[in-house]
């Protein structure tokens, strides 16, 4: 499998643990994978972050809204090195 997809793969397996079955992320769903993928996360970073991330401003982060996130992060990390 190509490496992309298999990075594809393994966001949308994260994103899908905490997402539920509505596949969206409300405001406790996206603390807790915070919390799990990068350490201990207050409310609000949190608040800070589900307000960036949701464009459309539907209450919830979709995937695509999602991608956002860990394409700024990639960028921003890849700046440190
Ligand atoms: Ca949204």
């Amino acid at each position: 499998m190509a490496a992309l997809q298999q990075g594809i793969l393994l966001l949308f397996s994260a994103f899908q643990d905490h997402a539920g079955k509505d596949l969206k992320l409300n405001k406790r769903e996206l603390k807790n994978l915070l919390t799990k993928e990068f350490g201990r996360v207050g409310d609000d970073k949190t608040a800070e972050v589900f307000n960036g991330l949701d464009e459309d401003e539907s209450g919830s982060v979709d995937f695509e809204e999602f991608i956002y996130m860990v394409a700024a992060l990639a960028e921003a990390s890849d700046r440190k090195t």
